[in-house]
């Protein structure tokens, strides 16, 4: 199989932290990583067109020759292929939680992170847009909060002591804030410190550049 990917890009990030883990836990699932230039606009020549008419990232080539190109169904369907040892494990409850987390964290914090810094300082030189920028920071602090209050309890991850996809998809929003040097976390000093120590975990250190 192989994974088109690009660095710090959320969406990818958040799939290449979850091969990253399995990885150092022990699971080889012989992907191979391309990368696409998005700096250049690569994701929108016609071979990736071809991919992933939506010209976007991460996209799964299977070793039929199909395509998967949801970052969280990619994660899913890993998940289940290399079902021994994996991430979300087979207790329905608990699997429920993590991705229920999960989509808390994507949708409340890595995507309008994202936006933010497209607004503030776009990788791709979108215009600013002040407006658009105060109403993600007027809404990021309800679910920053919400995390922040979880990790009171001094748990070392989101979910306890195991890595779960929701670690992998704060991570990416998070990894995307620096790139864009938009400081969303000095307020919270439970996700600041989870943040150190998540990225010090081989495979972050494997996955991160900024
Ligand atoms: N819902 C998709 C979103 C994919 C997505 O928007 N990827 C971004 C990178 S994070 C991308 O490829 N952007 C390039 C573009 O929109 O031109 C997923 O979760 O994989």
């Amino acid at each position: 199989m192989k994974l088109y990917t690009v660095p710090a890009a959320p969406n990818p990030t958040k799939v290449m932290l979850y091969i990253a883990e399995r990885e150092v836990s022990g699971t080889d699932m012989g992907i191979e990583q391309v990368r696409v230039n998005t700096l250049k606009g690569e994701q929108n020549s016609p071979e990736h067109l071809q991919r992933n008419p939506f010209g976007a990232l991460p996209v799964l080539e299977l070793d039929d020759g199909r395509y998967l190109s949801e970052s969280l169904s990619i994660i899913h369907f890993l998940d289940e292929k290399f079902a021994d040892n994996n991430m979300l494990g087979s207790d329905p409850i608990e699997r429920s939680f993590a991705r229920d987390l999960e989509r808390i964290v994507e949708l409340r914090i890595a995507i309008p992170i994202g936006r933010y810094v497209h607004v503030t300082n776009s990788p791709f030189g979108l215009p600013a847009d002040p407006k658009a920028a105060a109403e993600i920071e007027a809404s990021l602090p309800k679910a920053l909060g919400f995390i922040e209050k979880m990790l009171s309890d001094g748990r070392s991850l989101l979910l306890g002591d195991s890595v779960s996809i929701a670690d992998c998809t704060l991570q990416s929003g998070l990894q995307f804030a620096r790139f864009g040097k938009s400081e969303v976390i000095s307020d919270y000093p439970n996700i600041q410190a989870w943040d150190q120590a998540y990225r010090a975990r081989p495979a972050a250190l494997s996955v991160l550049k900024f």
